[in-house]
């Protein structure tokens, strides 16, 4: 393995342990986990491997085999992280004195800035593996709270679970179905194939960087309404007509896509268990309409490739993760993945756009070790 020769040249001796985190797409559910609803991603076949060895002191030396220098960042402190760092010392920042310092090699392999969580993979592994070295017994799920609050507290950046507890407790074959104020989840079978079906991750090339931006206004949107409706969260919102008589403008929008959002998982849900996944097309472009014009995260590549896969034969398709630019997911039968490929590439030609990149979303599995 890669990582391990990479963590042998540069920290001269083997790693302790070895940890695989993978990615995730998000099916359908979106911008419901930080209202305490529901969501149901999957995890991607790419992910981070990191390579970990617990130290005596406080020292913290990070390779990674994406990073321009082939030589390891040396921390005296975590104050001291920068970029991609801080998603790793942010883990053990928040681990505070259960843990030391460490000697953690990674290398990731997934697509950057395609929004299929990369942050989410590398805090998972990382985590997994000093849960294991220091023998904290985490479950997987405290394993992806911890890696939530190294990115709400450290990095900055004010997610939901969605993406951590998708890398942590995801399984082969199936997308995961989280209740996201409960925390309970189950593993939903999503066998596409024996469907003939495929999903088609649509990476627009459209980079996004909603830490700062979008997304902590649509939160801060939310968390405004459930005040004005004197409700926890919107997850509590039942009488969907009497709270949006209640509210004006953008909070209306907001509140009325966050509610119906989450009963479209639970809809696809019941579509999957009863075995039939052909008819969750329409509650894909459901969602991205409601993401589009009442929750205002896409964008005009988003809403392109949308548009272009449906007209060119997908059963339903819509953005995933967080919006403003990544990525889109098309449902297609295996006969039709060329004409939709085809159709989405027309599209951005005649509007003088870069190509956007098709990738297979394969149900994978989550975190586990390598050694
Ligand atoms: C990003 C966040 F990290 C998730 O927590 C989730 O809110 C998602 O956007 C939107 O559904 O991926």
């Amino acid at each position: 393995m890669r990582v391990v020769e990479a963590f042998r040249t540069a920290f001269g001796a083997d790693p302790a342990t070895v940890w695989r985190a993978p990615g995730r797409v998000n099916l359908i559910g979106e911008h419901t986990d930080y209202n305490d609803g529901f969501v149901l991603p999957f995890a991607v076949p790419w992910g981070v491997t990191a390579a970990v060895s617990p130290r005596d002191d406080r020292t913290i030396r990070l390779l990674s085999l994406q990073a321009p220098s082939p030589e390891p960042v040396v921390l005296a402190s975590p104050e001291q992280a920068e970029g991609w760092t801080r998603y790793v010392v942010g883990v053990l920042a928040v681990l505070g004195d259960r843990v030391r310092g460490a000697d953690i090699a990674v290398d990731g392999d997934v697509p950057q800035g395609a929004g299929l969580s990369s942050s989410a993979a590398l805090e998972v592994s990382v985590a997994c593996a000093l849960n294991e070295l220091h023998g904290l017994g985490l479950s997987p799920m405290e394993v992806a709270l911890l890696g939530r609050r190294a990115e709400n507290e450290f990095v900055g950046m004010p997610c939901g679970i969605m993406d951590q507890a998708a890398s942590a407790l995801c399984r082969e074959g199936h997308a995961l179905f989280l209740d996201c104020r409960t925390l309970g989840s189950r593993n939903v079978p999503l066998d596409l194939a024996a469907h003939g079906l495929r999903v088609l991750i649509i990476d627009t090339g459209v980079h996004h960087e909603h830490a700062g931006g979008g997304y902590a206004k649509r939160r801060a949107e939310c968390e405004s309404a459930a005040r004005t409706l004197g409700v926890p969260a919107l997850r509590d919102v039942t009488d969907l007509g009497a709270a949006l008589a209640r509210l004006r403008g953008d909070e209306r929008r907001r509140v009325e896509h966050v509610v119906t959002e989450s009963h479209r998982v639970e809809a696809v849900v019941g579509l999957l268990r009863a075995d039939r996944p052909l008819d969750i097309g329409a509650l894909l472009n459901a969602s991205h309409l409601s993401l589009r014009d009442k929750y205002e995260v896409s964008s005009p590549e988003l809403d392109v490739a949308v548009e272009a896969a449906v007209r060119g034969g997908a059963r339903g398709a819509r953005m995933t993760g967080g919006g403003f630019g990544g990525s889109a997911i098309a449902l297609v039968a295996e006969d039709r993945l060329n004409a939709v490929r085809q159709a989405v590439t027309s599209a951005y030609a005649e509007r003088s756009w870069e190509p956007p990149r098709f990738l297979p979303a394969i149900p994978s599995p989550g975190a586990h070790p390598l050694t």
